[in-house]
Formats: C-alpha cells, sequence, structure tokens
C-alpha cells in the first residue's frame, strides 16, 4: 500500500467531472486500497479518487471514528438513486480545503447504487452522517466542492486564503 499526496485548491483537477469506471480490475483495486490508507493517515472519513489527482469515479468512506472497528467502503461509479425531500444541515470540512468549516444543507437521506471492489452491483440507503459524506464524495466526482453549496462571499473568502498560503508556501520552499 502507499499513501498518495491529497490536492488542495483552489486547483482544476477539483472542478472537473470524473469518468465512468469500465472495468474493476487489479490497479483499480489497488488504488482504492491506497485512498483508503492516504484517507486514514489524513486522518479523514471520506476520500475521492480527484482529491488525490485521478479523474475517475471512485470514492472511499470510513465514518467510523473508531480505529479498533473499522469500516471501509469503497464505491465505483456511485450514484443516487433517491433523495430524501427532508433536509438536514451538517458543519463539513474537506481534506482538499484544509482548517475551512461551513454549514451544508442537503437531503437527510440518500440511497446510493455503486460497483464493490468485485464489480458487484450494491444499493445502500443512508443518513446521518453517511448521507452527508457520501453527498460530499459524490459531489467531488461532479468536480463540486462544499464551498459551492454556500454563499459566493463566504466561498471566495476560503478559496483566496488557501490561494494565499499556496503562494507563500512556494516563496517558503
Ligand atoms: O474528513 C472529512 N470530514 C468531513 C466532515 C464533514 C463533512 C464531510 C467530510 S468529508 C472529509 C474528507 C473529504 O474531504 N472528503 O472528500
Ligand atoms: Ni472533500
Amino acid at each position: 500500500m502507499a499513501q498518495l499526496s491529497i490536492i488542495v485548491a483552489p486547483d482544476p483537477r477539483l472542478n472537473q467531472p470524473c469518468e465512468k469506471v469500465v472495468s474493476v480490475d487489479a490497479d483499480l483495486v489497488r488504488l482504492m486500497d491506497d485512498m483508503l490508507e492516504t484517507m486514514y493517515a489524513a486522518p479523514g472519513i471520506g476520500l475521492a479518487a480527484p482529491q488525490v489527482g485521478v479523474l475517475k469515479r471512485i470514492v472511499v468512506i470510513d465514518v467510523s471514528k473508531d480505529p479498533d472497528h473499522p469500516k471501509p467502503m469503497q464505491l465505483v461509479n456511485p450514484e443516487i438513486v433517491w433523495a430524501s425531500d427532508e433536509l438536514s444541515d451538517y458543519e463539513e470540512g474537506c481534506l482538499s480545503l484544509p482548517d475551512h468549516y461551513s454549514q451544508v444543507t442537503r437531503p437527510a437521506r440518500v440511497r446510493v447504487r455503486y460497483m464493490d471492489r468485485t464489480g458487484e452491483t450494491q444499493e445502500i440507503e443512508a443518513d446521518g452522517l453517511l448521507a452527508v459524506c457520501l453527498q460530499h464524495e459524490m459531489d467531488h466526482l461532479e468536480g463540486v466542492l462544499f464551498v459551492d453549496h454556500i454563499s459566493k462571499l463566504k466561498r471566495n473568502v476560503i478559496l483566496r486564503k488557501l490561494q494565499k498560503s499556496k503562494k507563500q508556501a512556494m516563496v517558503d520552499a
């Protein structure tokens, strides 16, 4: 297994729709395992392939928050097949927007269809943090970040701060 580096915004790779995966092969399984390792190390509760520079429809998630009982999930070509009318707010963060958090409103429950690491189609219905995380990760596959769900003013404040710290890191290096 290997750790991958996580792309921080602003970066054009985080704003592009990702390609569907055609077949789940050994290379793809290795990528998903590396994504899980990268997510646990960060640490984070989810990671989408574009965050490591791979523009494919792949997501890994573990919302268990209990290192003794991990519940890793690997989803290929995930699709929302149903979302509740009921909405819910959650204070979201993103490994590609480090140290920035905002309330985001999304459907409270979703049903998601995806392929697992063996290529089999699965469906799950989720609420709570898993529903938030699934929607957050699937947004990444469309090139959408949580800041795209908040006011333009708040979004620009966050993106300008990140841009500024990137430029400073270039000077420091
Ligand atoms: O680690 C993460 N935590 C988090 C908290 C609230 C809502 C969404 C998330 S996902 C985030 C990891 C990440 O950036 N995934 O894309
Ligand atoms: Ni994210």
